[in-house]
């Protein structure tokens, strides 16, 4: 038998592109659409492969230093999922995305190729995340004053690089955020998360670095000191040349972003107006203003914001192009906090968090 893909759900591919254990939305998909992403065309990044676990087995176990009354290495508390299913639950709509998302433009864009899952922009997607607050299971569980990380664990198989085996997936949160917004979902859109999103619990928190977010999550430490892992040390930190020799601090945010639901080299005809929609999102706050060039970055005009924000903005403009001859699209999205999409990206080793107006290339026939 055909040994199964590091992916479980079907990949059509009109609506993704495959990336190896990887796989992004194509933004295309998108048009016309709802503010959230269907399951089934939601991105997809795996550091191994989806592992399939049972709900009636899984249990989620906390330990460490930083909960009350631990005997130096020993206390554990243990909920099972309907234990989760029964504490007051929580829905947020938010979006999920990894903070390579945007990474091959560093490459086609700016010149310089960046190590790691060549990404356009559909490593993002917005769900309707329903589960437990991490605060509230972190009460439960009895978590003390001195607690100062919280590190969740995935049960997908380790993560092996360059011959060395980095263990599974696994990050610190601080404890501050940990009890601020993050979720352990359950839910995704109304169903029981789907396998390759985390069945049957993940993390959800909003505005980080989609690593943050880990799936398939059956372990938390919660320490009264700062805890490390390969995932905040060696990745998800900005190293090269603009940066120090040991990486910047650990990723926490996301920047402020823009995508069009196009193709990818989209063929529009000449004379006939078009009207370009697209979405723009950002962990400051709400998307306040969108602007849109059509001829490569020479001009530009308000977009029409549409609906409500929840995870992003929709945004639509009518374009009439007259000119026959290949052109980029530019979409420009500045958020409440003031911070507006720049020109270029400052590169970095791993091609994180690349938050530059990007150049749709589209053919005028
Ligand atoms: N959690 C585990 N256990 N293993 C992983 O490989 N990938 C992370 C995060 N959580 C990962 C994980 C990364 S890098 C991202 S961007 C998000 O999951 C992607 O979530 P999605 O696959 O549901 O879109
Ligand atoms: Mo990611």
């Amino acid at each position: 038998a055909a040994e199964p893909g590091p992916i479980v759900k079907p990949l059509p591919p009109d609506l993704f592109i495959a990336h190896g254990t990887n796989a992004e939305m194509r933004w295309e998909a998108m048009k016309g659409k709802g503010l959230l992403v269907p399951n089934d065309r939601f991105f997809v990044r795996n550091h191994t492969r989806t592992p399939l676990i049972d709900a009636r087995t899984w249990r989620l176990r906390l330990h460490g230093t930083g909960l009350r009354g631990a005997p130096p290495a020993g206390r554990a508390v243990e909920f099972g999922y309907e234990d989760l299913l029964a504490l007051p639950a929580e829905t947020m709509t938010v979006a999920v995305e990894c903070a390579g998302n945007g990474r091959s433009f560093y490459g086609t864009q700016q010149g310089t190729p960046a190590e790691g899952t060549p990404w356009r922009l559909g490593g993002v997607g917005v769900a309707r995340w329903r589960g437990v607050r991490l605060a509230t299971v972190l009460e439960r569980a009895g978590l003390a004053e001195t607690a100062v990380d919280v590190l969740p664990r995935g049960l997908d198989p380790n993560f092996v690089t360059g011959g060395v085996d980095l263990g599974p997936v696994r990050r610190p949160l601080p404890v501050a955020k940990a009890l601020d917004d993050v979720l352990l979902a359950y839910e995704m859109n109304g169903e029981p998360l789907p396998p390759d999103h985390g069945f049957p619990v993940r993390l959800v928190v909003p505005g980080w670095i989609g690593v943050s977010s880990v799936k398939w999550v059956g372990e938390i430490e919660v320490a009264d000191r700062p805890l490390f892992s390969p995932w905040n040390t060696r990745f998800y930190r900005l190293f090269g040349p603009d940066h120090p020799p040991e990486g910047g601090p650990p990723l926490a945010e996301q920047v402020v972003k823009s995508a069009f639901e196009l193709p990818w080299d989209a063929t529009v005809r000449a004379g006939r107006p078009v009207v370009l929609t697209g979405r723009s999102w950002s962990p400051h706050g709400p998307v306040r203003r969108v602007e849109v060039s059509t001829d490569g970055g020479a001009t530009w005009r308000t977009a029409r914001l549409r609906g409500p924000e929840r995870g992003w903005r929709r945004w639509e403009t009518t374009w009439r192009p007259d000119r026959p001859g290949p052109t980029a699209l530019l979409a420009r999205a500045t958020d409440a906090s003031g911070a507006t999409q720049p020109d270029r990206a400052v590169f970095n080793t791993y091609g994180y968090l690349f938050g530059a107006v990007v150049r749709h290339p589209v053919l005028v026939a």
